[in-house]
């Protein structure tokens, strides 16, 4: 790897969303038919993902993506180069489910280290009641497993942060020159107005923002993110209820017991 060059950007970290996972549906002669030459076994066709949010790119921070596959697949050990804009991914059909070890390359600019997800291939819906297995279901027959997270950058080299921030600019700021970069590294160059780009769902190239809403296809949201945290309040408020007829219930039978002890001693 090439020494890191510049100095490191102190007291900053910078996070990017991304969203990785695996979509499959199973094999019907009406809605997905089994391609020619695929093994009587089969039952799925799958595909295995590392995507930017909404679909924005990633590239300028991601380099390649190694996906490590079950041992019973042929060329199980398969690497994925960027390409602008699109995700990194691979399919296949199978009949079983595994475990996926998903490798990510950076940028060479970044001078990190590749690091390691693990992703469980699903293929059929799995949770401890109806709803959690209904919201793993897309279009009626798709099965849906995944994951939202976020790559952090601690004190990213002064190169590889002008990278990583020069498109989160609004395109009002970036027409109105000046500085208003927001997370520094000041406005966007001439020759970086092109990334200064929106998602469908609003989300700005090159930042870490994240819809506002939910769409088809795109669950990770602002919303998303309010309900789940309004399910955790509700969970809350059912524990602490829990815990106060819990310590009721205790104070009740201690009162029993002192009363209990009271009578046999004057007996
Ligand atoms: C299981 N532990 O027993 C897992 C293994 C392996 C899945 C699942 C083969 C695909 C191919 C395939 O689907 N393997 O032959 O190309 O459930």
């Amino acid at each position: 790897m090439a020494p890191p060059t510049g100095k490191r950007v102190k007291g900053v970290q910078i996070f990017r969303p991304f969203v990785y996972g695996t979509t499959a549906k199973p094999f019907d002669e009406k809605t997905n038919p089994k391609p020619p030459g695929v093994p009587e076994d089969h039952t799925h066709s799958w595909t295995v993902f590392v995507k930017g949010i909404d679909d924005v790119d990633i590239t300028y921070w991601l380099r390649r993506v190694q996906f490590k596959l079950h041992e019973s697949i042929p060329n199980h050990v398969r690497m994925m180069e960027g390409e602008k804009g699109k995700p990194f991914q691979l399919s296949e059909t199978g009949w079983g489910e595994f475990e996926i070890a998903i490798k990510l390359y950076y940028v060479p600019e970044s001078s990190e280290k590749p690091q390691t997800l693990y992703h469980h291939l699903r293929l059929h819906p799995f949770g401890r009641t109806d709803e959690e297995k209904e919201a793993m279901r897309l279009n009626g027959s798709q099965v849906i497993s995944w994951s939202y997270e976020e790559q952090i950058f601690n004190e990213p080299y002064e190169p590889f942060h002008e990278i990583l921030t020069s498109g989160a600019v609004p395109p009002s700021a970036a027409a109105g020159g000046g500085g208003g970069g927001g997370g520094g590294g000041g406005g966007p160059k001439q020759k970086d107005r092109d990334v200064t780009r929106r998602s469908e769902g609003g989300v700005l190239e090159r930042s870490a923002m994240i819809p506002l809403a939910n769409r088809p296809g795109q669950p990770f949201s602002r919303e998303t993110e309010q309900l789940e945290i309004k399910k955790l309040k509700e969970a809350l408020v059912k524990v602490e209820e829990l815990t106060r007829k819990t310590r009721d219930e205790m104070e009740r039978k201690e009162k029993r017991l002192r009363d209990l002890k009271a009578g046999a001693a004057k007996a």
